[in-house]
């Protein structure tokens, strides 16, 4: 392993003086640059499938900060679109997809290895990207866990409680399940891809576990990313995988050892300290500053910041926000809590 790269190193489970920090939705709007290469683009799909546009947004954030590591710029509803699904956002209400609650809406669907055919853009991105990137800048690769990928396919949007998912899990379980089983087996090869064109890291984004309770988490948030991390380290020994269970609460407890993630994720909801002691001592952690510190800065941002270091201190960790930063956000609280993790 190159021994610059430090968050290689935290998921190695190396307990570092400084963990390495990036942040979710780096590449955003809360950049100037991020909306003059959007511009450019057109919109937004157009730059996630124009490599040389989606590798300048990956790289803006590293220029400006120093990331120690870089996400590819793309998104979790590419896989629907290669899939079949029609996909497109609606400027400010965001994205819309053909819905599938019925067995003729799955049928239609196409099978898994097609779905290079449409993703092809996006691993030409990780290799313009891991030619460019500082030798010294992780690369990760990614894709949304398989049931949050349905909440969207099933709905055709996002929905604040994933009220369609949830009802066609109930009423016609076999058809769910066959969705879910298709989405898990197109996000196992296109992180494969990913991994040969260049990634060094994959994450999974789970961003709407939370709402599934007891046995329905087990079956259908660990068991299709146990079922992903599996068949990604059977093909790429080596390759450490991110799990991001967002709002799992107790669900967090034993996730690791339940999927085979290398580091799982941290939202905001859950105290630090609790997540040292019921979390971190099953390896790497990531997290977990609240977004909303990158608004409204100041104190409470520094004062967090050192909570959350001081809480992780004794384990592998790697600094990171609880969800992704928004665009109301202020570059220079970018910076300052980037200043406050490097420099104490
Ligand atoms: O206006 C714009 O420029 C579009 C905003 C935007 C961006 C910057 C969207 C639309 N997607 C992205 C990029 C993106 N999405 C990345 C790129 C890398 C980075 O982090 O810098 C990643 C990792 C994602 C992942 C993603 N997309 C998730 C999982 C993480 C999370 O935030 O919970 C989800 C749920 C999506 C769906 C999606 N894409 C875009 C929006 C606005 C949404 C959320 C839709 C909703 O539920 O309302």
């Amino acid at each position: 392993m190159a021994e610059n790269k430090k968050l290689l190193r935290a998921l190695a489970g190396e307990v570092l003086d400084t963990p390495p920090i990036w942040m979710m939705r780096q590449a955003g709007r809360y950049l100037p640059e991020y909306r003059a290469t959007r511009e450019q683009a057109g919109d937004f799909l157009s730059l996630c499938y124009t490599p040389d546009l989606a590798a300048e947004v990956t790289l803006q954030p590293i220029r400006r900060y120093g990331f120690d590591a870089a996400i590819l710029f793309a998104d979790i509803l590419l896989v629907p679109q290669a899939l079949g699904a029609d996909l497109w956002f609606v400027t400010g209400e965001g994205p819309r997809l053909s819905t599938i609650t019925q067995q003729p809406d799955f049928d239609a669907l196409k099978p898994v290895d097609a779905i290079h055919e449409t993703l092809s853009p996006v691993y030409e991105t990780v290799r313009i990207l891991s030619r460019e990137l500082p030798s010294e800048t992780t690369l990760i690769g990614f894709a949304g866990a398989p049931w949050t990928v349905a909440t969207y396919m099933i709905a055709g949007r996002g929905t604040p409680d994933q009220g369609p998912a949830h009802a066609l899990r109930e009423e016609n379980t076999a058809l769910f399940e066959a969705l879910l089983d298709r989405i898990t087996a197109a996000t196992i090869e296109y992180l494969s891809a990913q991994i040969e064109a260049g990634a060094e890291v994959v994450k999974v984004f789970d961003s709407w576990a939370g709402s599934l309770k007891g046995e329905a988490f087990t079956k259908y948030a660990v068991e299709p990313c146990r079922i992903i991390t599996q068949a990604l380290k059977e093909r790429h020994p080596g390759i450490p995988v991110i799990g991001f269970p967002r709002e799992a609460g107790e669900g967090y407890v034993g996730f690791a050892k339940a999927t085979g993630f290398d580091c799982v994720a941290l939202d905001n909801s859950v105290a630090p300290e609790w997540a040292a002691e019921h979390v971190q001592v099953d390896g790497c952690v990531q997290g977990n500053l609240a977004s909303s510190h990158m608004v409204t800065g100041g104190q409470a941002l520094v004062d967090e910041t050192r909570r959350i270091l001081r809480a992780f201190s004794k384990g592998p960790h790697i600094f990171n926000l609880g969800h992704g930063i928004t665009p109301d956000a202020d570059p220079e609280n970018v910076q300052l809590m980037i200043d406050t993790v490097r420099g104490g």
